[in-house]
C-alpha cells in the first residue's frame, strides 16, 4: 500500500472510559465486568488510530445495525455481528439493509472509504451518535468489524447475557494490511481434528485478521480428505494417526463445510497434499503406487523423510492428477499446496522431474502451486509460490528463485512454528528449531529477514502448527496464543508500528478476552496480564 496515512500516536490515544457503577442496569451483578477498552489495545496494530477523548458510543436497546443496501455480503457481516452481540448483550440489535447511514446505530457501508485502503482495509469512526465502518469491499467490512469487537468490553464476547453497559471509545481508525497473505497452518494429518475443531480455530484466527488457513491434509501418518477416485486413501490411509489413535478424515461435504465456514469469515483455505515425500499413508493405501508393488504398513511414529511416491511410475501422475482435480474442484481459492519438503528418499534429479510434472498438473487444473521452499531447488513456474520454513537468514536457491520473480510466504521455523516449545518445560511441542517465546515470535521483519528476499518478493507470513504432540483444541490454543497474534501483527501492521513493549501491552489486553472466549492460552511471563486474564 502506498497511501501515506498519518500515523496516530497510539500510546497517547488510549481512551479508558470509567464505567460508573450507577450505569449498570439490572439487579444481578455482571458475571464479567463490562470495562471499556482503549484504542491502544487493538491487535494487529492499526495503521492509524486517533482517539476522541471523552467521546464514546454506547450500544443500547435502541441500536440498529445498518448494512450497505443491496449487498448480501454486507448484510451477512451485519448479521454475524448482530448474532455475536445479541448473545452477550441480550439487546435486540435489528439488522436493516434499507438505510445507508447511521442514526443511533452501527453502519457497515461500502461507500466513502479512503481509496488507499484496498480490498481488505476500512475506516472506522466512532462518535457519540454511532459507529460507521466504511470499506471498498466486504472483506474490509469484516476486518473492520473484528477491530470493533476488540473495542467493545470483553464481556461482549460472552456466550451468555451480561449486564453491560456497552461503550465503544470515540475516534477514528484507518487501517489496511501490509501483506496480502496472512496465514495459519494446521496439520490435521499427524493428529486428526474434526470439522468443529477446525471451525473453532477459524473463528479464533479471524479475530486477528488472518486471511488464509492452510490445511496440511496428508502426511505419512494419515490421509484426511475423501478422494472419490481413490477411496482407500481416506478409509484406510486416514484410519490412524501419531501414536496409533483412530485418525479420521473429511468427507468432501465436510471439507466444503470448512471452506464455506472460512469464506464467511474472509479466510481462504489452502489445501496441501504433501508430495513426493510424506506419503506413507497413500503408499500404504494402494500397493500399485509403490515402485516395488508392495504396500508398506501404516505409520504412527514421528520420523520424517522415509517415504516417496514412485517418480518413474506413470500411474503416480494419474494419481496426482485425479487427487488434485478433485481437491481443486472443491477449493474456490487459487492456491493448492503440494508440499515438497524433506523429500530425502527422492534423488535430486527425480525430485526436479517430479516437481516439473506436478506443477503442470496443478496449472492444468486451474490452480497456482505453493510448495515448501525446498521446491526452489528446481525450475519453478513463474506463478509458483515458495514457503520458507528454514532457520537461517539466507537460502541461496530461494534467493535465486526470487531473483527470477518467485514470491515467498515467510514461515521461518525459529520464529513462526507454533509447535515449537515456549520454554524448555513447555509440556507440548518440539525444540528442533529452538524455543519461541513472545519476543522471538515478534522480533523479526518479514520484509527484510532473508537475504535476497525483500519486501516486494514477500507475499506474506504464515504460522504453521504441526501436530505430532498436539491432540486437542486446548492444545492448539495453548500453542497458538499468544504467538499467532504476534505473527498476525507482523503480517498486517505497518513496520512503523512495530514496537515490542507496545505489542506486549496490546497482547496483555487480549488476555481477559481470551478468558471470556474460553481460549486456553499460554500466560507468557514476558507479558503483564491484567486482572480477568
Ligand atoms: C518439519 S517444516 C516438517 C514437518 C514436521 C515439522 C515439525 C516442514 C515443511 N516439514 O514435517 O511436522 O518439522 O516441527
Amino acid at each position: 500500500m502506498t497511501t501515506p496515512f498519518r500515523r496516530g500516536r497510539l500510546g497517547a490515544a488510549a481512551v479508558v472510559l470509567l464505567v460508573a457503577a450507577s450505569l449498570v442496569s439490572g439487579t444481578a451483578a455482571p458475571a464479567i465486568a463490562a470495562t471499556a477498552v482503549a484504542f491502544s489495545s487493538v491487535v494487529p496494530a492499526p495503521v492509524t488510530a486517533t482517539a476522541t477523548p471523552g467521546v464514546s458510543y454506547g450500544i443500547t436497546s435502541s441500536t440498529t445495525i445498518y448494512a450497505a443496501p443491496g449487498s448480501a455480503p454486507a448484510a451477512a457481516i451485519a448479521n454475524q455481528l448482530a448474532a455475536r452481540l445479541r448473545a452477550s448483550t441480550g439487546l435486540p440489535l435489528p439488522v436493516v439493509t434499507t438505510v445507508g447511514s447511521p442514526a443511533d446505530g452501527i453502519a457497515l457501508l461500502l461507500t466513502g472509504a479512503p481509496a488507499g485502503v484496498g480490498a481488505e482495509g476500512y475506516q472506522l469512526d466512532v462518535t457519540a451518535a454511532g459507529i460507521t465502518v466504511r470499506a471498498g469491499q466486504p472483506a474490509g467490512l469484516f476486518r473492520g468489524v473484528q477491530t470493533l469487537r476488540q473495542l467493545l468490553p470483553v464481556a461482549a464476547e460472552a456466550t451468555t447475557v451480561q449486564a453491560g453497559p456497552w461503550p465503544v471509545p470515540g475516534g477514528q481508525i484507518v487501517d489496511y494490511p501490509r501483506f496480502a497473505h496472512r496465514g495459519a497452518m494446521l496439520d490435521v494429518a499427524r493428529h486428526f481434528f474434526t470439522v468443529a475443531q477446525v471451525q473453532r480455530y477459524i473463528d479464533q484466527i479471524a479475530l486477528y485478521k488472518i486471511n488464509v488457513l492452510h490445511l496440511h491434509l496428508s502426511d505419512d501418518q494419515g490421509w484426511r480428505i475423501a478422494i472419490n477416485s481413490w477411496p482407500n486413501l481416506a478409509t484406510y490411509g486416514g484410519g490412524t494417526q501419531v501414536g496409533g489413535g483412530p485418525g479420521g478424515y473429511y468427507t468432501q461435504a465436510d471439507y466444503t463445510a470448512i471452506v464455506n465456514y472460512a469464506a464467511d469469515r474472509y479466510v481462504t483455505i489452502v489445501p496441501e497434499i504433501d508430495m513426493p515425500g510424506h506419503t506413507n499413508a497413500a503408499l500404504a493405501s494402494y500397493a500399485q503406487l509403490n515402485c516395488n508393488g508392495v504396500a508398506p504398513a501404516r505409520y504412527t511414529g514421528t520420523q520424517v523423510g522415509f517415504s516417496s511416491l514412485c517418480v518413474p511410475l506413470e500411474l503416480t501422475y494419474t494419481f496426482i492428477d485425479q487427487v488434485i482435480g478433485e481437491i481443486a474442484a472443491l477449493t474456490p481459492g487459487s492456491y493448492v499446496h503440494i508440499g515438497g519438503d524433506e523429500a530425502s528418499s527422492t534423488t535430486a534429479s527425480d525430485y526436479a522431474y517430479f516437481l516439473n510434472r506436478v506443477q503442470q498438473i496443478v496449472a492444468a487444473r486451474g490452480k497456482t502451486v505453493v510448495g515448501w521452499h525446498d521446491v526452489a531447488n528446481t525450475t519453478l513456474l513463474p506463478s509458483t509460490v515458495a514457503q520458507f520454513w528454514g532457520t537461517t537468514t539466507s537460502n541461496a536457491p530461494l534467493a535465486a528463485a526470487v531473483a527470477n520473480g518467485t514470491k515467498v510466504v515467510m514461515s521461518p521455523a525459529n520464529k513462526t512454528y507454533l509447535d515449537m516449545k515456549y520454554r524448555n518445560n513447555t509440556r507440548l511441542g518440539q525444540k528442533w528449531a529452538g524455543l519461541i517465546e513472545v519476543d522471538t515470535a515478534y522480533e523479526w521483519n518479514p520484509g527484510a529477514y532473508l537475504s535476497g528476499v525483500g519486501e516486494a518478493a514477500v507475499l506474506g507470513v504464515e504460522a504453521p502448527l504441526w501436530t505430532e504432540t498436539i491432540v486437542t483444541s486446548a492444545d492448539i490454543e495453548y500453542m497458538a496464543f499468544p504467538r499467532l497474534p504476534a505473527i498476525a501483527e507482523l503480517g498486517w501492521s505497518p513496520w512503523s508500528t512495530h514496537n515490542l513493549t507496545a505489542f506486549k501491552g496490546r497482547l496483555g489486553a487480549q488476555g481477559p478476552r481470551w478468558r471470556v472466549m474460553g481460549i486456553n492460552y499460554y500466560q507468557s511471563t514476558q507479558v503483564t496480564w491484567p486482572s480477568g486474564s
